[in-house]
């Protein structure tokens, strides 16, 4: 990170003030990191320094974006946003401490950061802003990314303060909060993963979103304490597909809400999130999140949610969706129950298995890899590693199309159970 951070603040582009008409004293401040290489159908990611406001004030609005080197905004079928995760460094996190307060995200949904009138998340001249990335390159060569954020930012009055409190069904559970959905149940039927969170204090939630992948349905924020379900975040699916095909699509808009009023917590309440998804199919490496902005303050008992001022979209089921592999897989059909996971292969990538047989991945490479159903009876994925084994027990027979999600164009494999 040291490292990363110096070329960071030797290469970062400056920002440009621009006034707004709106207010006097809200300014729209635009960054853009150095170029980011992204290789032909690959992934990129690295967590980086990142500049941030040089002035006392406070964050009100805030939105990312992939560039490239002329500043021409990056569709989905170039270098893809894929995720993005802005934090404070030095501050604890409100829900998993640490040394870093996530405060804003984007997704493919591009869901912008937005705080109501009068309200903002403060932040000093001194404090050091810190992101994750994760960019996809959807063509064959290499290129360049640069992620251009926008902070819209106040300064000389005092805004009433915002703490961010990121709610995730795998929080803290590391850099890739994933869960797989198993699939395989009837039209309709749903999986459901859940987290819960016991407020440390009272105060109202002026702000929220949700954020999930491919199969997705809704994100509920409820208030177990309280009996009640204040905002669920829900998808709008559509526009081009990225191709060629490196994951299912994510939602291109998820609906978020603010609130002057805010929605009231009181302390000690149970706070609960549930990320359901479409159990008719698997969905491998699915996420569900939610980001709050609670401002804090007296709140006694279980108040009424006030009417929620909501960025709907367009919400619908998710589309069905049937992911082919990037490339067939190749070679002698295997009948061996393990197989080794190099740089960019897999030892087998053909292999017939009797049903009720453990199949072992023995991770060899110099390099992060991972093995993710994208089709097939069961979902079931085994996290980014470099080295070890993962195992799974085939119960069901089916062909099952599996890829590396990190190098998902070279490291293919298909495994059929009888
Ligand atoms: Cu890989």
């Amino acid at each position: 990170m040291a490292r990363i951070s110096r070329v960071l603040l030797a290469a970062a582009t400056a920002a440009l003030a621009l006034p707004t008409l709106a207010h006097a004293a809200e300014r729209t401040l635009t960054f853009t990191t150095p170029a980011i290489s992204v290789e032909g159908y690959g992934v990129a990611q690295q967590p980086m320094a990142a500049e941030s406001p040089k002035v006392d004030g406070y964050v009100v609005g805030m939105e990312a974006e992939v560039v490239d080197a002329k500043g021409r905004v990056q569709g989905r079928d170039k270098v893809m946003l894929h995720h993005i995760v802005f934090a404070k460094v030095g501050v604890p996190d409100y829900t998993c401490g640490g040394a870093a307060e996530r405060f804003f995200a984007e997704g493919e949904e591009r869901l912008a950061l937005a705080l109501p009138r009068g309200y903002g998340y403060a932040n000093k001249a001194t404090d050091r802003w810190g992101l994750l990335y994760m960019l996809m390159n959807h063509k064959p060569q290499r290129l360049n990314g640069f992620i251009r954020y926008t902070v819209h930012y106040v300064t000389g009055e005092t805004l009433t303060p915002v703490k961010p409190i990121w709610l995730d069904v795998r929080n803290c559970s590391g850099p890739d909060p994933v869960f797989d959905v198993p699939g395989g149940g009837r039209t309709f039927s749903t999986f459901t993963k859940s987290a819960g969170f016991t407020m440390p204090q009272s105060g109202r939630i002026v702000s929220g979103g949700g954020h999930i992948h491919g199969g997705g349905m809704r994100v509920e924020l409820r208030n177990a304490t309280c009996g009640t379900k204040p905002f669920e975040s829900r998808p709008t699916w559509g526009g081009p597909k990225p191709k060629p095909l490196l994951h299912e699509p994510g939602p291109t808009k998820m609906s978020s809400f603010t609130s002057a009023a805010g929605i009231p917590v009181a302390k000690g309440d149970r706070l609960r999130i549930n990320a359901v998804y479409d159990n008719s199919a698997p969905h491998t490496r699915a996420m569900g999140i939610m980001l709050l902005f609670l401002a804090p303050g007296a709140v006694e008992g279980c108040g009424a949610t006030p009417a929620l001022d909501v960025d709907l979209g367009r919400p619908s089921a998710p589309p069905a969706f049937s992911m082919p592999l990037p490339r067939a897989p190749k070679g002698k059909i295997s009948r061996a129950t393990s197989t080794v996971v190099g740089d960019f292969q897999y030892g087998a990538e053909r292999v017939v298995l009797r049903r009720g047989t453990t199949f072992t991945w023995r991770f060899m490479g110099s390099l992060q890899h991972d093995v993710t159903v994208v089709g097939g009876p069961v979902g079931f994925s085994a996290p980014w590693t470099q080295s070890g084994i993962f195992t799974h027990r085939f119960t069901k027979a089916g062909t099952y199309r599996l890829f590396c999600s990190l190098h998902p164009s070279k490291m293919v494999q298909q495994i059929t159970v009888r």
